[in-house]
């Protein structure tokens, strides 16, 4: 593998953006070595500007349900960039995708378009805030909800990655307000909330979480959740940025049948462009601006290229009900086939999985939460990924991501991804 052009230009870039990337994760820093710099992608593949190509199992950290650029996506983009790239004005496709929205996600009744996952789930929780009139709220240790300050803390992705789980520049206060439970511990919750009487406005949680390597709830502690929450006028937040969409049509919230007030979603609303969502109950949504007093705005929010590649994009995922088995039976046999080859090399790593989304720790214990998802070995997680990207895979540069499977994924990138995965683990152990 030659990598000499990407070594360029990650040293050109480190000279004018700090650790020379826009985003912490994708910096290679927890795995060691340069990041390849991309080209371009097409399907499951994505080619580096020093020609290497490599199956692509981020998928740009998950809106890619159809892998890069498929044929209904160029068209809708290329139709509406036609007509001009921003207004800053009410436009038709806004409503259409509202209205698409609430069709696909039953406890979705209104909606309000921003421009990231960060933005949706800062507006979320200032809305819970303002509709309950009171100010903690409880988030789980190695959930990530994007970089808002009062989020910053025991935070999982890069954060976690990086070893700054709580970030310098977030003040006490912030951080005050901020309570911290444990994953699938339904005690923590209770505790904090005695402790708290009348206190905490909002619960949010990924319903399933995918910033701490991927960890699978109990469905049982969703529905005590969901039942504590009502019991106790707190607002239920699903941070969907990752699962909507993804895990299934109504995200994470259909498959496990629990009806969260919010939910948010992020750039696989818009099929990979820069956009995100809050949306839920209509008596919480009205009372955001201008129908009520909770002030949120955004130029770019609703921008017609994201409106119209999240359109097409959700009107193929309504008209084929079917990809979701597509991803299902891809998923699984990646899954069978890692199974294999570990029980060939005598281990037993633990191999979390739901749908598309899936992850490998480094350790045969289980992992149910932050505490466990720490005891992966993330040096052996480095080997293991330099091992895979020589192989022309490409996997998250960082132990606490997860993997995405998208319908692109052909059988012979499967069986590719499995032979690398046996041999990679053969040469690192
Ligand atoms: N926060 C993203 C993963 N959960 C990584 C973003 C990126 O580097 O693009």
């Amino acid at each position: 593998m030659y990598i000499k052009k990407s070594e360029e230009l990650f040293n050109e870039a480190k000279k004018y953006i700090p650790g020379g990337v826009n985003s912490p994760v994708r910096a290679f820093k927890s795995v060691g070595g340069n990041p390849i710099f991309i080209a371009k992608g097409y399907g499951s593949k994505m080619l580096d500007v020093d020609g290497n190509e490599y199956i692509d199992y981020i998928s740009s950290w998950g809106p890619h349900l159809f892998g890069h650029n498929p044929d209904f996506l160029k068209s809708a983009l290329l139709e509406a960039i036609e007509a001009s790239t921003s207004f800053g004005a009410p436009t038709e496709l806004e409503v259409k995708m509202a209205k698409l929205i609430t069709e696909l996600v039953p406890s979705i009744e209104m909606i309000r378009m921003v421009n990231s996952g960060t933005e949706a789930t800062m507006s979320a929780v200032r809305v819970a805030r303002g509709y309950t009139g009171k100010e903690k709220f409880i988030k789980f240790e190695g959930c990530y909800h994007g970089h808002a300050d009062y989020f910053l803390i025991k935070a999982g992705s890069g954060a976690l990655t990086l070893g700054v789980p709580t970030s310098p520049g977030v003040t006490k206060g912030n951080a005050a307000d901020t309570l911290l439970a444990d994953y699938n511990n339904i005690n923590s919750v209770k505790e904090l909330i005695i402790k708290n009487k009348n206190e905490i406005a909002a619960v949010i949680i990924e319903p399933i979480a995918g910033n701490m390597g991927v960890v699978i709830p109990d469905k049982e502690f969703l529905q005590q959740l969901r039942n504590i929450c009502s019991e106790e006028k707190i607002i239920l937040i699903f941070d969907e940025v990752m699962t909507g969409f993804r895990v299934s049509k109504g995200g994470a919230q259909e498959i496990f049948g629990i009806k969260p007030d919010l939910t948010t979603f992020g750039k696989i609303i818009g099929a990979g462009l820069p956009v995100g969502a809050f949306g839920g109950r209509k008596d919480i949504m009205e009372m955001i601006a201008p129908s009520g007093p909770i002030y949120q705005a955004g130029t770019l929010s609703g921008n017609p290229l994201a409106m119209s590649a999240g359109y097409s994009a959700l009107s193929y995922i309504k008209n084929h009900p079917e990809i979701y088995n597509q991803l299902e039976e891809k998923s699984s046999y990646l899954e069978n086939g890692f199974r294999e080859n570990m029980k060939k090399l005598n281990k037993n790593f633990v191999m979390n999985r739901i749908g598309s989304m899936m992850c490998m720790f480094f350790t045969e214990q289980p992992v149910v939460d932050y505490k466990s998802a720490v005891k992966s070995d993330t040096s052996l997680y480095s080997k293991y990924f330099h091992e895979m990207l020589k192989r022309g895979i490409y996997l998250a540069p960082a132990q606490f991501e997860a993997m995405f499977v998208s319908t692109a994924h052909s059988s012979e990138d499967m069986d590719k991804t499995i032979k690398a995965h046996y041999e990679s683990l053969k040469t690192i152990l």
